[in-house]
């Protein structure tokens, strides 16, 4: 997955899962991975000068073969900080997947209004802002508005990546910005805490107060617990073991459930789902994505719900007014 062209990979880098396993659960018809990336490939798109880490390959073709396995109809594909303010890796990947692909873009604040209209044409629907210190160096806050600004008119929205220990002291900028919010990962709570704690009970109002999207999405990255059963193939031994008690007490990031069940169950309108493909920065373990979706209906439990997390919100930000 390495190319031999171009920077070697992080130290200690873990590589996409290169046989996902087919799901048991069924994703309804329709269903919008809203969380996914690309990276490079290395040789035909480089990774940028300025980024924290140098991931393997994981190109456009890689991620259809990924949707198409899953059963997922379309994605929304964010840009990573390995591409930096570069949407190049991206754009294409949108652009090539006939009308089934959305785009979160970074951009800088001074992007030409014409570079915006070219994204926008691709595909692009909202930029990211990054605050997690691991991947990006901090901008200036007054940047941000400047883009918030600038891709207001275009109706996009800001995707916000940041950590929930830094909620307190970023909520009042977040709520000033003039555009739909979308949360990364529930806003990544330390799910250790507890879920009526005042941690998630705050992110849960600043949920509420802003009419934010959120992505009930990388239980993988925020599980303390892990996956069941770790011994052994991963594609063996702990797939057969889960997917026969798919419906039992033994599935994967149990500890992370109550987190998700919350929100979907809170804000059935409000939330997104996405599988975080090719999974940066994991180190524990790589997720089986097949397990992934299986997931899925241990935190959206009635099939109104799932309809919702899977189709209909997703749906209704990504592609308005389109048949689904
Ligand atoms: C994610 C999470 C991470 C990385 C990135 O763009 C990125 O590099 O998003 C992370 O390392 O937590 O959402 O993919």
């Amino acid at each position: 997955m390495s190319g031999s062209l171009g920077s070697p990979k992080t130290p200690g880098w873990l590589d996409w899962y290169e046989n996902p396993s087919e799901p048991t659960f069924r994703l309804p018809p329709g269903t919008v991975d809203t969380h996914c990336h690309v990276f490079g490939p290395q040789a035909e798109f480089s990774f940028a000068p300025e980024r924290k880490y140098t991931p393997c390959d994981g190109g456009k073709e890689d991620l259809f073969a990924l949707r198409d396995h899953l059963g997922v109809a379309r994605n929304v594909i964010v840009q990573a900080t390995c591409h930096g303010a570069d949407n190049s890796a991206m754009a294409d990947a949108v652009r090539s997947a006939g009308g089934r692909a959305r785009g979160i873009a970074t951009v800088r604040p001074d992007i030409a209004e014409s570079e915006l209209l070219a994204l926008d044409a691709a595909g692009v629907r909202g930029v990211r802002f990054n605050f997690v210190r691991r991947l990006v160096d901090t901008s200036p806050a007054d940047d941000l508005l400047t883009i918030a600004k600038k891709v207001a008119p275009l109706g996009w929205h800001v995707v916000l990546y940041f950590e929930s220990v830094d909620l307190p002291e970023l909520e009042g900028f977040f709520g000033s910005l003039p555009v739909p919010l979308v949360v990364d990962h529930m806003g990544r709570p330390d799910v250790t805490r507890p879920v009526d704690g005042p941690q998630f009970t705050r992110f849960l109002r600043f949920v509420e107060d802003n009419d934010v999207w959120v992505k009930v999405s990388c239980p993988e990255r925020l599980t303390v617990t892990g996956p069941p059963a770790l011994h052994g193939d991963l594609h063996g031994e702990r797939h057969d073991e889960l997917h026969g008690d798919l419906h039992g007490e033994r599935h994967a990031y149990t500890d992370v459930v109550p987190f998700a069940r919350r929100v979907v169950a809170e804000f059935p309108d409000r939330v997104l789902w996405g599988t975080d493909w090719p999974h940066p920065n994991l180190t524990g373990h790589m997720p089986d994505d097949g397990l992934l979706v299986d997931h899925i209906p241990h935190v959206a439990v009635t099939a109104e719900q799932r309809h919702k997390l899977l189709v209909a919100n997703p749906m209704g930000l990504y592609w308005p007014g389109e048949d689904f």
